[in-house]
């Protein structure tokens, strides 16, 4: 691999160009008819869903197009007090994992379920970048139904792509480790004897998404960046782009940038299936945990795993093949037709497109340049198509309309850069305020991509909104893109910071949103069936509080009996059955949270007394004209007291105890 000195200050200058590149008249370059285009009247819906992830805040949102409005925040990897989510007794489990409950992720990238290569409107899943899971999100519910650990997995961001019939959800490790088998208590300096880099490729059951680890394989270390799965054409395969090929262990910021190119993988995962299936995979003794949520028991459970089987990609020669990609590859993405493959080199002055046609053709030929720790490397020219030229500067990801167009994001020129797929030119640019990271196209990653919206996420947003103190809310942008120019029309700030996003026809998803539960479905173990099942039941120190919640009244809503040293368990029952009539639960002093209790649903609030004395719990969601009422009273004795548990709504019972018979 021909090296050439990178310099590092060129690198410096392009890096903190951003201001130099901002565009000109930045203000006014929106179109005339943009309020009329993004104008959804009050009452009608929008026609597109869009998922965006939420970055560092762990969880994804959803809003409409083309209003940009918020629609919902969905907690996927992170607490959230307001729903309850990760306080609730009952959705905690969802969080743990084998370094135990871990509250916080960094969420990049959503990617919806496929069926034939388009979008299907059942499940989307997510990744976390910092302790490496993968999500699944029920789109009927609009929560997260699951959660799957990866072992020898470190910063999991090549996550979570999707084969074109939801076959595999992958997750590739960001960061090479010491595989989880071995001492990782070894010198960071011996990162190229030690360190390996793992692909995971996670089965999901047809019928309700299940996931589970299918199988990992095991590459050389390096850092996987992102990567698309094939379709069409080259369904089969999948591609991952990498960086850090020089396997630097400091400052990759310089020793990473060295090399004039790093690799894209290819991997035919139909061949590693064989592999699998000949039994030529290694079962290694890892631990991970897998979390699943049942809309049925209104509860998770997590359970550790401790097997995973590893194919070796040194040893199975044909499955995976790096070709070579200019200089620290992003973005790595597969056009509709599934022949051509966009890398993105973040500083990279091009823009390669492969062709899968060749790819083949190259691994038919034995077109070698030589092996990486063990794995082929074919000819940059025997698999290029052709290259971009001038196309901007800092490409990081590319999306495709139903025309035949690519629209890549420039992250350092700040602007969308749209081209013909096949004869590679530039056919408009435009800018972006500022900074744009991903940009995603209305089923712009599928087989039969939309095109008419393109939305850009960007990493800087400055003058853009009134300001906000420091911290500026990120922005996203919506373009028209069904004209031969794409036209801004709409500025919206987002939650957390969005990276990958995409957008789905309202359609798919609309008409199967859940409205409630049913009552007669649930089988959660503290369920009320009604108020005359509702109770207190004292096991030792744990008091169970069978509460049910309907308009306006929580029952019980008077409880006597708790001691200094109980642990009490609030499982409130939410027996209303209709749409959007949530009841919220909490109690002064709880550690914890809320619970916001849907129709039909239960869940628990654990909450330990902190002190003797009286305190009152009440219903938080405004459900009704008589919600304030919707409120009761615990009364807490010291330890040992002999106060009877004693409960009810709408009695009083004699006084019975000294204390009150003075
Ligand atoms: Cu480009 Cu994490 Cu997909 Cu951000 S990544 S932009
Ligand atoms: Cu129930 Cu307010």
């Amino acid at each position: 691999m021909k090296k050439i000195q990178f310099n590092l200050m060129a690198i410096v200058v392009l890096l903190l160009s951003i201001d130099a590149c901002k565009p000109k008249n930045a203000g006014n370059a929106v179109s005339s008819d943009a309020a009329a285009k993004t104008y959804v009247a009050p009452g009608k819906y929008d026609e597109f869903y869009n998922f965006v992830s939420g970055g560092f805040s762990g969880q994804m949102s959803a809003y409409g197009l083309p209003s940009g409005r918020l629609l919902r925040v969905i907690p996927v990897f992170s607490v959230d007090p307001e729903k309850g989510y990760g306080y609730s007794e009952e959705t905690k489990p969802m969080l743990n994992t084998s370094h135990g409950f871990v509250p916080w992720d960094d969420l990049h990238h959503v990617q919806m379920s496929k069926t034939n290569g388009d979008y299907d409107g059942r499940w989307a899943f997510g990744n976390a970048n910092n302790t490496p899971r993968v999500a699944r999100i029920d789109l009927k519910t609009f929560r997260t139904a699951e959660i799957i650990e990866l072992p020898n997995s470190g910063g999991n961001h090549s996550s979570p792509f999707i084969t074109e019939n939801t076959e595999y959800v992958v997750a590739g490790t960001r960061f090479s480790v010491p595989p989880d088998d071995k001492n990782g208590d070894v010198p960071i300096n011996t990162y190229k004897q030690n360190y390996k880099g793992t692909l995971s490729f996670i089965s999901v059951a047809k019928e309700d998404g299940k996931m589970d680890i299918s199988f990992q394989i095991q590459c050389p270390g390096v850092n996987f960046d992102l990567s698309r799965a094939g379709k069409g054409v080259s369904h089969g395969w999948f591609f991952f782009s990498c960086y850090n090929t020089e396997q630097a262990n400091t400052l990759l910021e310089v020793n990473a940038s060295q090399k004039d190119k790093d690799f894209i993988m290819a991997v035919n995962w139909k061949k590693a299936e064989e592999y699998l299936k000949a039994g030529k995979g290694r079962k290694q003794a890892v631990r991970y945990a897998s979390n699943r949520y049942s809309d049925i028991t209104h509860a998770a459970t997590s359970e550790i795993k401790t097997e995973v089987t590893v194919l070796d990609a040194k040893d199975l020669k044909d499955i995976c093949y790096f070709f070579p990609c200019p200089k620290s590859p992003h973005g790595c993405d597969v056009s509709p037709t599934g022949e051509y493959i966009v890398g993105s080199g973040k500083l990279a002055a091009l823009i390669p497109v492969f062709s899968f046609d060749k790819l083949q053709k190259a691994i038919a030929a034995k077109d070698f340049i030589g092996e990486f720790d063990g794995v082929p490397i074919l000819k940059y020219e025997s698999v290029l198509y052709g290259e971009v030229k001038k196309p901007g500067l800092g490409p990081l990801h590319t999306e495709f309309d139903n025309n035949g167009n690519a629209y890549t994001s420039m992250f350092v020129s700040s602007e969308v850069v749209k081209w013909n797929i096949k004869d590679l030119t530039v056919v408009d640019r435009v800018p972006t305020y500022y900074s744009v990271g991903h940009l995603t196209v209305a089923h712009g990653d599928t087989k039969s991509p939309k095109g008419k919206y393109l939305v850009a996420y960007n990493k800087i947003t400055k003058d853009r909104y009134l300001p906000t103190g420091p911290e500026l809310s990120q922005s996203a942008q919506l373009y028209d893109i069904s004209g031969d120019k794409m036209q801004l029309i709409l500025d919206f700030p987002t939650i957390g910071e969005p990276h990958y996003a995409q957008i789905i026809s309202a359609d798919l998803i609309k008409n199967n949103s859940q409205k409630f539960f049913k009552l007669e479905e649930n089988k959660h173990p503290y369920f009320a069936n009604g108020e005359a099942a509702t109770k207190v039941v004292r096991e030792g120190n744990k008091v169970h509080v069978y509460m049910t919640a309907i308009r306006s009244h929580l029952t019980p809503d008077n409880i006597e009996g708790i001691r200094m040293g109980d642990e009490v368990y609030f499982h409130v029952t939410n027996l209303e059955q209709d749409w959007d009539v949530p009841h919220g639960f909490a109690i002064k002093g709880a550690a914890n949270a809320e619970l916001l209790i849907m129709p039909g649903e239960t869940q628990t609030l654990k909450w330990l007394p902190s002190k003797v004395g009286t305190f009152p719990m009440y219903c938080t969601d405004f459900c009704s004209a008589l919600h304030q009422e919707m409120t009761g009273y615990i009364r807490v004795s010291p330890a040992g007291s002999n106060v009877p548990l004693l409960f009810s709504t709408g009695k009083n019972y004699p006084v019975a105890d000294s204390a009150n018979k003075k």
